[in-house]
């Protein structure tokens, strides 16, 4: 594993926790952890289970007893870790999102595409679509639930940088991130609505904002926050938020809204579908109920009703607890192990594969193209 920080450490839970919890073909050996300082590497390797520490990815891409490398560094650095691990022949998770850019992208989906030809898999890590709840929507409205689909409506708010004396860190700077709400966060519910609606998005229009444009600079540099440094300060390089209609092949309107500004909103991924025969509603906030709409019940009791997602027949909830003990964040990255896993053992690409991970970067591209411009953009 590449990148040691939050999502390092969702990782090595779940490639500890998946084969506790599910029948895997094939067992995960956390062999090596990678990171650029030596001490601080060795350290989250003793604290998160990895055999090894080293501060040189490329040196693992030619141990035999090495088969997948897992990418858990800022977006900057996924397109030349990937693309050189694919063509060692090594099967790759790479987080989310896929690439800072189309272009990195496509090469990373050229690689994937080169390496599945040689029954090496990718897989890109938006790990909401591992969430229970959502699992079962997309059940339910490919099932025809809800009727014909007219509304996607997607927010993904959080409030984390709301304080102006919040330092940069690495997730506000274009260079390593790419974007800002728009790639960092949008980028889950333009994945999760796609995976829900099992449609894409076609064209966008969409708007940017950077509400604090200058901040102080971090003493160390860090995901989600860092020590502010005294005195000095650096320049916002990303959106603060993004807003944006889209219109996806099938017909359906969506609207979108990523924001890091929604000050008392921790982790709000809010998706709702509305159909012709129902509505479906999700908050991560509350994230193992779907609210649940049948618009062909009687109108006299017909409401929306919450389904609490902790039964066997619900999506990887069997492997878990008995009935009604909910699950947590953490959970969808094990499901997102076990799949992968399952993938890789059993040939199959796993989903998302980098060719979707595209589709996501062109919606991205799209919308700062719009934002730009003002116009409708094509994706
Ligand atoms: C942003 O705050 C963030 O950490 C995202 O980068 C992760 O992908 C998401 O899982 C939680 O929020």
């Amino acid at each position: 594993m590449v990148g040691h920080a939050f999502m390092g450490a969702a990782h090595s839970q779940a490639w500890r926790v998946a084969p506790r919890f599910f029948d895997l073909p094939a067992r995960p050996v956390m062999a090596v952890l990678c990171g650029r300082d030596p001490d601080r590497t060795r350290a989250a390797a003793e604290r998160l289970g990895w055999a090894e520490s080293v501060t040189d990815w490329k040196s693992v891409l030619d141990r035999d007893d090495v088969h997948v490398v897992d990418i858990c560094t800022p977006g900057d650095t996924h397109a030349e870790i990937a693309v050189a691990a694919l063509d060692a022949g090594k099967h790759v998770l790479c987080e989310k999102p896929m690439a800072n850019s189309v272009a990195e992208a496509v090469a990373m989906a050229e690689a994937a595409d080169r390496a599945a030809r040689r029954g090496v898999r990718a897989m890109v890590g938006f790990s909401y679509r591992r969430v229970p709840a959502l699992g079962l929507a997309r059940d339910l409205v490919a099932r025809g639930r809800l009727g014909r689909i007219h509304h996607v409506r997607a927010q993904y708010l959080q409030d984390w940088i709301v304080d102006p004396a919040a330092p940069l860190s690495w997730r506000l700077d274009k260079e390593k991130a790419g974007s800002g709400a728009l790639g960092d966060i949008g980028a889950h519910i333009v994945d999760a609505t796609q995976f829900i609606l099992g449609d894409t998005i076609s064209e966008v229009m969409g708007t940017l904002v950077t509400f604090v444009p200058e901040r102080p600079l971090a003493s160390a540099h860090s995901g989600l926050s860092g020590t502010a440094a005294t005195g000095r300060t650096g320049p916002v390089t990303v959106d603060d938020a993004a807003l944006f209609l889209a219109r996806f092949t099938g017909g359906v309107l969506g609207s979108f809204e990523a924001t890091r500004f929604a000050n008392g909103r921790k982790n709000a991924l809010r998706i709702e579908v509305n159909g012709s025969a129902g509505s479906l509603a999700f908050d991560f906030e509350d994230m193992n109920v779907l609210q649940f709409f049948d618009g062909t019940e009687d109108s006299a009791v017909a409401g929306f009703r919450r389904i609490v997602v902790t039964e066997p027949a619900h999506p990887y909830v069997g492997a878990w607890w008995p009935a009604g003990h909910g699950l947590g964040y953490e959970h969808a990255f094990t499901h997102q192990a076990v799949d992968f896993v399952r993938a890789v053992a059993e040939g199959t690409d796993p989903a998302p594969s980098f060719a979707d991970g595209l589709q996501v970067q062109r919606v991205l591209a799209a919308v700062e193209d719009s934002a730009a411009s003002r116009t409708w953009q094509q994706v």
